[in-house]
């Protein structure tokens, strides 16, 4: 019997560089195959250079390598998405048209699929965002979003694919560095923090944002994955949350460690973005339906954060 593999695309992005060790760590059995656009820059483990507009591709990938189940990360996020909007659409949607039909027409059993908070607008409620209010996002990254879980619905009710998928909050880790996303600075104020001792910030000082550490992110993930059927009862996606916070609130916490710490605001284009997403959500169906629970807070965020980082990055 050939061994089962785990197919991940975008593996060298922010998330899937920490997912794809996760995977391998926690299914030894299993060939994690990591795909992506690019080589990695290390690959300690199967790598295959997979473009996810190329169907045909992924389809002989998930023929010879006997591909059980797909996540699918390659997507480009918030803020890089508006200075190309046809390109992105492009990518976010016909990347996961190549992934659901490719699983539905073989032997994969379930899908990942990876939507934000991005899919809210300005019109949603600010605080505690419910799981189903009304979607009007304003980025086309948040559009394709919407898409997506819709069409992974499609998939689920029409053709019974599993699919599974939940709304990721702004996801900080020291592992990886995220790239073209308005949650951003969560993750460069503690570089810059340790490198400089300063960090000029792209969001106003009280632009409150909903956020995720990464184990968490990861944890997640792999939970709504492993999860019993009957227990994964959204078939678009999960609001899923663990703590919200503005700048000045993660500034605080960093100038806890590092008192000399200093912060300066210089608002951008990124600012709009922020503003048009809730400041936090309701995730009690994620809650209740498959047991969704954090383990970090600001303050266990920031210091792992710092305390990972700081032998890493030469002063
Ligand atoms: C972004 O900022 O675009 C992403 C997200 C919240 O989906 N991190």
């Amino acid at each position: 019997m050939d061994v089962e593999t785990i197919l991940i695309t975008g593996a060298n992005g922010q998330i899937g560089s920490v997912l794809t060790t996760a995977l391998r760590s926690k299914f030894p059995d299993k060939t994690i195959l990591a795909t992506d656009i690019r080589e990695p820059a290390k690959a300690d483990g199967d790598f295959m250079l997979l473009d996810v507009l190329d169907r045909e591709a992924i389809r002989k990938a998930v023929a010879d390598k006997n591909v059980r189940q797909i996540y699918h990360l390659a997507a480009i996020l918030s803020a890089k998405g508006e200075e190309a909007p046809l390109r992105t659409w492009d990518i976010n949607m016909e990347g996961l048209f190549n992934i659901l039909e490719v699983a539905r027409e073989s032997h994969v059993e379930r899908v990942f699929f990876p939507s934000s908070i991005a899919v809210f607008g300005p019109e949603a409620q600010k605080q505690h965002t419910p799981q189903n209010e009304n979607l009007t996002p304003r980025t086309v990254y948040g559009i394709s979003k919407v898409a997506g879980e819709n069409w992974c619905q499609y998939y689920h009710d029409r053709y019974g694919l599993d699919v599974r998928s939940v709304r990721y909050p702004g996801i900080i880790g020291h592992q990886s560095l995220p790239g073209g996303g308005t949650t951003d600075y969560a993750v460069e104020i503690f570089h810059e923090a340790i490198k400089t001792g300063k960090y000029e910030c792209f969001l106003h000082a009280d632009t409150c944002l909903p956020m995720m550490f990464m184990d968490d992110a990861i944890r997640a993930t792999i939970e709504i994955m492993e999860a019993d059927i009957h227990d994964v009862k959204i078939h678009t996606s999960y609001n899923l949350a663990a703590m919200s916070f503005t700048p000045e609130q993660l500034a605080a916490e960093i100038k806890k460690i590092l008192p000399a710490f200093e912060i300066q605001y210089k608002a951008d284009h990124r600012e709009k973005i922020a503003r048009s997403w809730p400041e936090s959500i309701d995730d009690q169906d994620a809650r209740s339906d498959w047991g969704w629970q954090e383990e970090y807070d600001i303050e266990l965020l920031t210091e792992t954060m710092i305390r990972e980082l700081q032998p890493k990055i030469s002063v």
